[in-house]
């Protein structure tokens, strides 16, 4: 009898295939952006499925290597990435990945532009993201610094489109005293002999330690403590001879996923750098980048969570059991139907942030809009990144025993899922933040003025009952806020993520609705279903919370 070997998923052109992408981009962009972009989307699409899929799993056993001395003694702490690395800085470079926002040719729509680009790039290149985020991020933070000597220096590379100019930038800010807490930042800042800044102090992950410069804190000596007393200050990582700038590598990571990402703990002894903006603020002055890669963040989540899908759809074509393929079964057809409904829940949360980025970086932003920008980063993060590993461990599951396997690809997804929900602001951390920029301004109403205009754009019969649900959790949270801010900061603080998990997910049903409603008026019906399906099962809720019970509860003391 011939052995019955089990036909592995594949991929198609990931633009061409993604419904929801092709959807979102008719709608939302002019005819002639879309006409114009539309080549370089199809070309990204085309490689992630095909040639850039399959050098990933060649990849596969790849992992940067560090070498800290060469033969005869000399430090060198050369990093060495794989080749899906290497050959990923080429094509990002070339494709633009960081410089269309910056050329700004399609105005407004050049964020939309830049992370449709980005969304279909960031699963086949194993977070490779990461660099290019930060790099993002520094060009943002340096573009809006008002120090035209940095900005000169180093934005014609952050932002080049030749591979031979291109830079990226790391963001270092981490220390052993606090990942959260990033006031509790030890490194000093002391002035040498000539008066250079030097850089004293250890960072314990350094992500990508292969860029050529950095963007880090580190406190002037005699500033107070706290996130204040720190300063903003760039590096580049090497000098004019290609050597170390007083930086020890002492060694690389050894992390659940993004393993392909050379992620660093290192010494800064003495280190060359320069101030920013100014010698306090630190942590204000870093939250632009914050900002941009946190959304860096939210765009590849809903990235993994499509590759996830798509790779489990096929499966589902191509798998037999009990008498029939997993896509002629009800039930998985049912579990399929619900990870495509946060899918796109998720998808269009992220791209309305990308929009509002893309009107605020070009002033069309309004006061709404800009204070809505500030509330929903944090939650479009967290919130997307939550629905990314939720997702891809059912996409496993999807697989049965083959998706626990390692040479099926399918494993890397999931460890991998699993960082977005932890740096650039764990969950927790990031609702906090939400929470306080809802109790202290007007965003928290643009939002629910946002949610209800949405709302009321519905007239499908299907689709009311979504909207009004929509309108009606993020009522509810807001009322929770009043509520719990009368009885004290330990009530708000409890609740925090389950308010921002109650706004991002109702402002994505909202966003889904207003979708299903457009794409019903062209005969299509399948927005409204996953809308309908996400109201099903999707909106969280939030009451008073008796804080003594529950704290008994979380520590198992009676
Ligand atoms: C796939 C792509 C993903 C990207 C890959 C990147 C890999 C890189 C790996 C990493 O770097 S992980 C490290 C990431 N670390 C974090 O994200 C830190 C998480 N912690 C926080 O975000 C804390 O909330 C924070 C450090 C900001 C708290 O610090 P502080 O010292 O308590 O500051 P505070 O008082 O909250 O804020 C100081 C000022 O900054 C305030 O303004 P005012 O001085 O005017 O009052 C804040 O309003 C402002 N601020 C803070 N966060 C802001 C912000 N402003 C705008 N946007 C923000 N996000």
């Amino acid at each position: 009898m011939t052995p019955f070997n089990q036909l592995a998923p594949t991929l198609g052109n990931q633009y061409q295939d993604d419904r929801v992408l092709r959807l979102y981009l008719r709608h939302a962009l002019p005819p002639s952006v879309l006409a114009t972009i539309e080549p370089e989307l199809n070309e990204m699409g085309e490689m992630a499925g095909g040639p850039l899929h399959a050098f990933q799993l060649a990849d596969r056993l790849n992992e940067p290597r560090h070498t800290p001395w060469d033969a005869w003694g000399t430090r060198v702490d050369q990093i060495e990435v794989s080749p899906l690395w290497r050959t990923a800085e080429q094509l990002a470079a070339r494709s633009g990945l960081i410089a269309i926002p910056y050329e700004r040719q399609h105005g407004a729509w050049s964020r939309v532009h830049q992370m449709a680009l980005v969304y279909l790039f960031t699963p086949s290149t194993d977070v490779y993201s990461c660099p290019l985020a930060m790099t993002d991020g520094a060009a943002r933070t340096l573009s809006g610094s008002g120090n035209a000597a940095l900005s000169t220096r180093a934005l014609p590379h952050l932002t080049s489109r030749d591979t031979r100019q291109f830079w990226t930038s790391g963001q270092w800010m981490t220390e052993s005293t606090g990942g959260s807490d990033v006031g509790l930042s030890q490194t000093v800042a002391r002035r040498d002999d000539q008066g250079n800044w030097r850089l004293h102090g250890r960072k314990w992950f350094t992500s990508a330690i292969t860029s050529q410069m950095a963007l880090t804190l580190a406190r002037p000596e005699g500033n107070p403590t706290g996130g204040r007393g720190l300063a903003l200050f760039y590096l580049e990582t090497r000098d004019a001879q290609g050597r170390p700038n007083n930086i020890l590598v002492h060694r690389l990571k050894d992390k659940l996923g993004t393993r392909k990402v050379p992620t660093a703990e290192l010494t800064l002894d003495g280190t060359l750098a320069q101030p920013v903006m100014g010698l306090g603020d630190g942590v204000k002055n870093i939250s632009p980048m914050l900002n941009i890669t946190r959304t860096w963040n939210s765009v590849s989540s809903v990235a993994y969570m499509r590759r996830a899908v798509a790779l489990a759809r096929d499966y589902a074509r191509k798998r037999f059991a009990f008498g029939s393929a997993l896509a002629e079964k009800p039930l998985h057809l049912d579990t399929l139907s619900w990870m495509q409904a946060e899918l796109e829940a998720a998808f269009h949360l992220a791209f309305f942030l990308v929009e509002l980025i893309g009107r605020d970086e070009v002033g069309q932003a309004s006061d709404q809009e800009r204070d809505l920008l500030r509330l929903l980063t944090p939650i479009v993060k967290l919130t997307t990144a939550k629905q990314s590993v939720t997702v891809c461990s059912e996409a496993l599951e999807c697989f049965g025993g083959a998706g626990y396997i390692e040479d099926t690809g399918l494993p890397a997804l999931l460890r991998d899922a699993q960082v977005f929900s932890i740096w650039e602001g764990t969950t927790n951390v990031l609702a906090l933040d939400a929470l306080r920029v809802a109790h202290g301004g007007a965003a928290l109403g643009a939002l629910q003025h946002h949610i209800s205009t949405c709302a009321s754009a519905v007239q499908d019969a299907a689709l009311r009952d979504a909207a009004a649900a929509a309108a009606a959790t993020a009522g509810a949270a807001a009322h929770w806020l009043k509520a719990a801010g009368a009885r004290g900061a330990p009530f708000l603080e409890a609740g925090a993520r389950r308010f921002a998990l109650a706004l991002g997910r109702s402002l994505a049903l909202a966003l889904l609705c207003r979708q299903g409603q457009l794409a019903v008026e062209q005969g299509d019906r399948l927005p409204l279903a996953a809308a309908v399906r996400f109201a099903q099962h999707g909106l969280p809720r939030i009451g008073a919370d008796d804080l003594d019970l529950a704290a008994s509860l979380a520590m198992d003391a009676a």
